[in-house]
């Protein structure tokens, strides 16, 4: 897995630009919940293999499992994406062709985003424009849109406004570095491919950086979420480049920010793509992942291979309690509408968050001492009245064995202490906590209202 915190670009020496000191917003810091939504021309086949363990490097491309990825796959030689195209769509069809075939005709932005609020999310960032090059907003760049191509509507335009009337706040998904429609290499096989064979010059860098000044100047994003870095010859100080993009955004979203992937040095938050930050560092991080192993919607997939409800809270309040956030993803069919098994986990989520929402939102770390096998059972998260732990035991919702925290946060619980003593410690037992997906248990703080970690 790529990190990409370690990508800082070319040296440049005194010619470096320099770039804005990034605050993570208050509002993305208590917000701790939000929904990615990948959608576009990849939607229609809908495609992708469904793996089962690791693979080789040069394998996992062929045999990608990421939907979203298809455009590539499909290059491929021998690859099965390759067979099921020339099956489904007729020798002779490209990938591109598919953008008239996209509709979106169930699309319906206040109904998707009605769903994702029910769900607790706080906020959404949609695709603008993934690797294939197709922009999913009515740009003037490139008529490879879909204001002009398939659905024939502005959709970024749709989903900013729907997100913004429901409360929510709205960030738009960018492939900074990587475009297929306007690059013509070979397929990618590998992860050192996909930095050996990307664009990197000035025209391609223009290209980008027209794209996200139109996101910007548009839709005034909360968030921009670069992807695959971006174009080498756009990291200088020049008037195209990343510095003078970070610049004209900070002018128009003053408490926005950016993440991790640019490979320049500058670093709003990192990211994890089906990983993790171990320990606590006290840097801002968050996690994304769908609900399968795909971030496009998949057909392949079935019921039994997506996160069930208790996994999808289990995986929020461990990254909640290790200083991140989660960023869900759901898949859009190419209809427009979510999956009827997403949307299932959406309304689970949605209704343990409707109880439990207080050990989650504005919450931060506690820096008290878990074992790592505490760890293993335990997340805890410290709000401004209560401590909050959550039991994310997999496979069971209750403690295997009585478990006692020490260091002086749970005072005010330390009733049962199970012959353990101690009046600065106490002891959960099994049963104690009731089974719903996950358990909380509120330790609220003492009435002086210091917090206690
Ligand atoms: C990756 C992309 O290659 C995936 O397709 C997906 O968009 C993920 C969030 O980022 O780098």
């Amino acid at each position: 897995m790529i990190n990409f915190e370690d990508r800082t670009g070319p040296d440049l020496g005194a010619d470096a630009p320099s770039y804005p000191e990034w605050e993570f917003p208050q509002w993305l810091a208590e917000a701790k919940f939000g929904i990615f939504v990948h959608w576009g021309l990849y939607s229609v086949p809908a495609w992708a293999e469904v793996g089962s363990g690791p693979t080789a490097v040069e394998d996992a491309y062929r045999d990608h499992q990421y939907a979203e990825w298809y455009a590539n796959t499909v290059r491929l030689e021998g690859s099965s994406a390759q067979a099921y195209q020339r099956a489904t769509f007729g020798p002779g069809t490209s990938y591109e062709d598919l953008a008239d075939a996209w509709q979106a005709e169930h699309f319906d932005a206040a109904a998707c985003i009605e769903l994702f609020r029910q769900a607790g999310a706080k906020y959404v960032v949609p695709t603008a424009k993934h690797h294939d090059g197709f922009c999913l907003w009515d740009t003037d760049t490139t008529p490879f849109n879909s204001a002009v191509r398939g659905p024939g509507r502005d959709l970024i335009q749709e989903f900013a406004t729907a997100s913004r009337n429901a409360g929510l706040k709205f960030g738009t998904y960018f492939s900074g570095a990587l475009d297929w429609h306007v690059s013509d290499f070979p397929a990618i096989a590998s992860d050192p491919d996909i930095f050996r064979l990307r664009r990197n010059d000035e025209d391609f860098a223009r290209y980008s950086h027209q794209q996200a000044r139109e996101l910007v100047d548009r839709f005034a994003p909360d968030l921009l979420w670069n992807d695959i870095e971006w174009p080498d010859a756009g990291k200088s100080g020049a008037d195209f480049g990343v510095a003078a993009l970070f610049e004209a955004y900070r002018a128009a979203v003053p408490d926005g920010i950016v993440n991790d992937r640019w490979g320049v040095p500058s670093h709003g938050y990192l990211t994890r793509e089906y990983s993790d930050i171990g320990g606590l560092d006290g840097r801002h991080w968050e996690s994304c992942r769908g609900l399968g192993r795909s971030f496009g919607v998949n057909q392949n997939e079935s019921d039994s291979e997506l996160l069930s409800v208790a996994e999808l809270v289990r995986h929020l309040v461990s990254v909640v309690s290790r200083n991140g956030n989660f960023l869900l993803n759901i898949g859009l069919s190419a209809d427009g509408t979510v999956p009827d098994a997403y949307r299932q986990r959406l309304l689970g989520l949605g209704d343990w968050l409707a109880t439990n929402g207080a050990a989650i939102y504005g919450t931060r770390p506690w820096t008290g001492t878990l074992t790592p096998e505490q760890r293993d059972h335990f997340a805890v998260t410290v709000g401004p009245d209560a401590t909050y732990l959550s039991v994310t035991t997999p496979g069971a919702e209750l403690p295997p064995a009585p478990l006692v925290v020490t260091g002086g946060v749970w005072l005010g619980l330390s009733k049962n202490d199970g012959g353990h003593g101690g009046s600065d410690r106490a002891v959960v037992v099994p049963g104690a906590l009731a089974a719903s997906p996950v358990a909380v248990l509120c330790i609220p703080h003492p009435a002086d209202g210091q917090a206690r970690a």
